[in-house]
Parts: C-alpha cells; structure tokens; sequence
C-alpha cells in the first residue's frame, strides 16, 4: 500500500475539515502545500481535471479531490471512528448538513475573510500568509515579503472577487444564517446529529474555523484583521461560538506542526 498524501492549503477551512478527518482517523501521511497560483494547475494535473481545488487526498495510489469525497473514501477505507452515523436517517441528516455547510458557509465565510484582509494592504494578515508560504531566507527580505503579500491580494481578488462590498454583504449575512441554523439544529444538544461526533459537526466547526481561531486549528493566521475582528466580535456571545470552540477542544488534536512545506517539501502532520 503506498503512502497516502494530502495536497492542501494551510489556512483554508475546507484544508482543515480533511485534515481534522485524517487526524481523527489516525491516517498516517504525508503533507504537500504548492505554492500560491499554482493550486489550481496541480489539482487539476493530480485529478486528470476532475478538481480544480484543494484539498486533494492521494490514497491508495488514487487522487481524490473535494473534502466530501475524501471524507467518504476516508470512511470506506478507515472506519474507526466512524464519521458517517450507522441509523440510514441521522446518516441521510447528516451529509445534509455537511453539503449545507459547505454550500451556504465555507464560500461566504472564505470571501468575507480574504474581503477584510486585502482591504488593509500590508497588513498582517496577507505578510502572515506570505511568511507560511515563503522559504526563511526569503520571507527576512522585505521587498520580497511585499511582492508576496501583494501577489496575493491581487490573486484572492481575481480568483474568488473578494473585493466586491456586495459580495461581502452577501457574505455576512450567509455566515449569520449558517450560525443561526448552527444553533437551531444543535438546540440543547452538544451534537448536531444524533448522541456523538460525526461528519456535521466536522463540517461545521472546521468551516467555522476562521471566525472563531481555537489554539486547536491550523495556527496560520493567529490575529483577525481589524475589520473582521469587528464583525466577529458580536458573535462571539453566540452558543455557536461557543460550540466551534468547545468541539476543537473536544475533538481535534493540536496541530503538531504550525508550518507547511512549499511546492517540493514535505511535512507530516495530525
Ligand atoms: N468543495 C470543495 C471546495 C474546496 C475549495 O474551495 N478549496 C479552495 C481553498 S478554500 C482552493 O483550493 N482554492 C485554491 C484556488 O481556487 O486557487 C471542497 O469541499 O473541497
């Protein structure tokens, strides 16, 4: 059996549902992070054009892309602990929530937070993406660290038109609904679906991530730019707030590395 391998991106929450999965699972593999502009071209190449994004899971010689696929192969292939609830109907449940919260969450949610950091143009939020992405000598070179930074507003920008202010209206609101049936779903319980841990609530505090920053999650951005900090701060009284952190305390082991290979190297991770 060849070694699996996990195409992804650092920051991203969709990167971190799958990740979350494997740790959980307790699949040993290895980590790949191609450089910023090039995801797009190496999923593509690894899917044979059947996924443009990240993550991209290589298992058992196959290249699967889409975090809901590699879930579901993740759950074929490794049972223990099961994602995916044994009773037809939680199960049928639950891989609705999953497709609501990637549909109607991840996208908007992704949008608003690129929206708020390319608004602040050399803030930290684009030079701390910039640093994970750029070898150490390197990232110690101002201009370069800047022409980074700035490749990366200007690709975030064309690739997801995050500087629309409708779109990040739009965005808002989406993230406010998707807390919002967080909630309603969850009532009194500590689980969306049924009494234990499955693939909705994976789903949603992975996609949540961003909003909330638990110590658990990938440690790529660790401060909010200042305009998102502001629109997170009312939210932050939420029980859905509340819930994304205590489910990454629960459930998710800290990340033991808080650094990602470029293009060529390697990282193993959890
Ligand atoms: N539906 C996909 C969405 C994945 C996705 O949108 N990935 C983004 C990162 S958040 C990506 O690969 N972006 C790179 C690009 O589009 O250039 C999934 O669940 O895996």
């Amino acid at each position: 059996m060849s070694k699996s391998v996990l195409w992804h991106i650092p920051v991203s929450h969709y990167n971190e549902k799958v990740r979350w999965a494997l740790a959980l699972k307790r699949v040993e593999h290895e980590r790949r992070a191609p450089p910023p502009g090039a995801h797009m071209a190496v999923a593509l190449w690894l899917t044979r054009g059947a996924c443009k994004t990240f993550p991209v899971l290589r298992l058992d010689g196959r290249n699967i892309g889409d975090s809901t696929a590699i879930i579901a192969a993740l759950e074929q292939r490794f049972p223990d602990p099961p994602l995916y609830p044994d009773d037809p109907e939680q199960r049928r449940r639950a891989l609705e929530l999953e497709d609501f919260f990637d549909e109607e969450l991840g996208p908007h949610i992704r949008l608003l937070a690129w929206h708020e950091i390319t608004a602040e143009p050399g803030g930290d939020g684009m030079d701390a993406i910039s640093d994970e992405v750029l070898p150490e000598a390197l990232r110690r070179i101002g201009p370069v660290r800047a022409a980074a930074s700035a490749f990366g507003s200007a690709y975030v920008a064309v690739r997801f038109r995050v500087r629309d202010a409708g779109r990040a209206a739009l965005a808002r609101t989406k993230v406010v609904a998707a807390l919002d049936r967080l909630e309603a779903e969850l009532g009194d319980d500590q689980h969306l679906v049924g009494d234990r841990f499955s693939v909705a609530d994976l789903t949603a505090a992975s996609l949540l991530y961003p909003l909330v920053l638990p110590p658990e999650g990938a440690q790529v951005l660790v401060t909010m730019p200042p305009r998102f900090a502001e629109f997170v701060e009312p939210l932050r009284a939420r029980p859905g707030y509340a819930w994304v952190e205590e489910t990454f305390r629960r459930y998710r082991e800290p990340a033991t590395s808080t650094t990602a290979s470029i293009s060529t190297g390697t990282s193993k991770g959890s």
